[in-house]
């Protein structure tokens, strides 16, 4: 099992709001890697071979005042690999789920990852469809319209995108996160919870219900890869992984 983990020791003193644990799941082939390597790295992964098991990255970005690290699972599509990484959607706060427009299989497929997803994963888990592959157009075995409809019918997000291209490669995330925090707003999702998928990344900014309301007014898509902030006296050590 590979853990490409690409933030340094520096990642200890690292501050920020919000920890969520996102899980990428999907068919074989469909563009996992490349996705998440597109929006960690702004570049497309170039020879993408399948993954074995789970491999693990972070990208902390920011929504409105927000600071949030994501914790990046990118789970193998591999059948043979299905009990190992099923025991990485536990407590997922987030599911990115793929599948290739040229591929009417891995989109046939949708239900059972979604049913296994929302199994295991976390009590609010949102789910966001990805179309991957959307430059490929001449080849699309699966329209718009017909995802659009399953998407609905099951109560998840929907978008296509290209992670060779890169074109709407952020979205996902940020939406995926977006929604996760208007959950802990509403007071539908508590980070306190175990098995919540998320967790707080300084004690001080335990006020999400009184003093400090969440604030989403401007979206930040910018590159904040791997964002490190050397912010000694703010640094809790002990802060729960989700
Ligand atoms: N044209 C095009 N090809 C892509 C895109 N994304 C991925 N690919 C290609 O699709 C193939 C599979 O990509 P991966 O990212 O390794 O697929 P995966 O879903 O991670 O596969 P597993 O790890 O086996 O589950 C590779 O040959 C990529 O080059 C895309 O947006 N457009
Ligand atoms: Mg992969």
């Amino acid at each position: 099992m590979a853990f490409n983990v690409d933030d340094d020791a520096t990642e200890l003193l690292e501050t920020y709001d919000f920890l969520m644990k996102f899980i990428i799941i999907g068919e074989a082939g469909t563009g996992k890697s490349c996705l998440l390597h597109q929006f960690t790295h702004n570049s497309f992964k170039d020879h993408s071979q399948h993954t074995i098991g789970v491999e693990f990255s972070s990208r902390t970005l920011k929504l409105g005042e927000k600071k949030i690290k994501l914790q990046l699972w990118d789970t193998a599509g591999q059948e043979r690999f299905r009990s190992v990484t099923r025991s990485y959607y536990r407590g997922a706060a987030g599911a990115i789920l793929v599948y290739d427009i040229t591929s009417r299989e891995s989109f046939a497929n949708l239900s059972r990852w979604l049913t296994d997803a929302r199994a295991l994963g976390s009590a609010s888990l949102v789910v966001i469809l990805v179309g991957n592959k959307s430059d490929r157009e001449e080849e699309r075995e699966v329209e718009w319209s017909e995802a659009s409809k399953w998407a609905a019918d099951n109560d998840v997000h929907f978008l296509e995108a290209s992670s060779l291209s890169g074109d709407n490669v952020e979205a996902p995330f940020l939406l995926a996160a977006r929604s996760v925090l208007l959950a802990i707003e509403a007071g539908a999702l508590d980070p306190e919870k175990a098995g919540s998928g998320v967790s707080y990344g300084d004690r001080a900014l335990r006020r999400v219900n009184s003093s400090s309301r969440l604030s989403f007014g401007s979206l930040s898509g910018g590159r904040q890869k791997n964002t490190v902030k050397l912010k000694m006296k703010k640094w809790m050590p002990g802060s729960r992984c989700c």
